[in-house]
């Protein structure tokens, strides 16, 4: 294939990627506020997987919904797309990120994906990492996860030339970052806690509408890889480290080639190459709207970004339901 037909594909990938978490997010917001994570967690998985074995790709799902063992859809190693000499891509996913908060008609569920050639994305297992972003435009290593929060938020607050009390970071709220909450508030600094979704989290640092300087805190690895593509395009800052509890998750890291369990990744080993991201809102949240439905159809609020341009597009589709035959395909 020639550059100028790989780079048309790109951009038409693009769209293709955002037409896959439009048609998820669409079947997950029938399960919207119903109570039944698991329901909307299928609903997700399965429009997911039909959109994605439309695309002209020669897809492997490389963080997925789990190993072949727990899951038989959108596992991790599943191929997708329509194989068959198409470009071979390697894909992270999650269908519904913040399941309880879609079960919950709560903030920030995302569907999400992203997308690069073969090896472009750090393979890890469903555990947790321990993160810290921040976006666009600062210096480089700005923020260090080992180092204090106090020191973080000075160094921060010195680039953007703003207070630490002007600064507001986003966590994830658990009782595990009850430590982590109070340094950062006898900093001086301000907290936004949230229920769940901390790639909406991570993402938030690099909109300026969205009030958030920085994100904090251990959520899950998947999550932190989906959020490290998101700001890789953008060009943002994250470092992310395993939270590795027992051997049973020392072996599975090792599974996924991660040997040193303790290593600090940088953004770029977790994300690399030519990279697209996109996401569509399941529920309304501080980076998108979610799905709205009306009679006769409802509308999305996606964004897609790609790594080659560093352009953020927001797409806000109407969905006729009649035309379509159903707003789920
Ligand atoms: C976070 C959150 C996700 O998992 O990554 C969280 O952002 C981490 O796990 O939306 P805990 O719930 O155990 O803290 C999710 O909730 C997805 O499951």
């Amino acid at each position: 294939m020639s550059e100028k037909m790989i780079a048309a594909m790109d951009r038409n990938l693009a769209m293709e990627a955002v037409r896959v978490t439009e048609a998820t997010a669409l079947a997950a917001s029938r399960l919207m506020g119903r109570g039944d994570e698991r329901a909307a967690d299928l609903a997700a998985m399965q429009a997911m997987q039909t959109a994605l074995n439309r695309l002209p790709i020669d897809g492997t799902v490389v963080i997925g919904e789990g190993e072949a063992d727990d899951t038989t859809v959108l596992y991790t190693g599943e191929k997708v797309g329509i194989g068959q000499g198409s470009p071979q891509i390697d894909i992270v996913l999650d269908p519904l990120e913040g399941s309880t908060i879609c079960a919950k008609g709560g903030y920030n569920a995302l569907a999400v994906v992203a997308m690069a050639e073969r090896g472009a994305f750090l393979k890890v297992p469903a555990i947790y990492m321990d993160k810290i972003a921040v976006g666009p435009n600062l210096p480089e290593g700005v923020v260090d996860l080992d180092a204090p929060p106090v020191e973080n938020l000075k160094n921060l607050a010195r680039a953007k030339q703003i207070e630490v009390a002007d600064l507001l970071v986003c966590m994830l709220d658990r009782p595990r970052h009850d430590d982590l909450i109070a340094k950062v508030r006898d900093a001086g600094a301000r907290v936004m806690l949230i229920a769940d979704g901390d790639v909406a989290g991570v993402i938030a640092t690099t909109l300026a509408k969205t009030g958030v300087d920085m994100y904090l805190g251990i959520g899950g690895a998947p999550e932190g890889v989906l959020a490290a593509a998101a700001l890789y395009c953008v060009g943002g800052q994250m470092q992310g480290r395993l939270v590795v509890r027992g051997d049973s998750e020392r072996s599975r890291a090792a599974r996924c080639g991660i040997t040193d369990a303790a290593h600090k990744f940088t953004l770029t080993e977790m994300a690399n190459g030519n990279v697209l991201f996109a996401a569509t809102g399941v529920t309304d949240g501080v980076v998108l709207q979610g799905v709205h439905r009306y009679p006769g159809g409802a509308t999305t609020h996606s964004m897609v970004i790609r790594s080659k341009t560093g352009t953020v597009r927001f797409i806000e589709a109407r969905h006729d339901s009649l035309r379509k035959g159903g707003l789920d395909c």
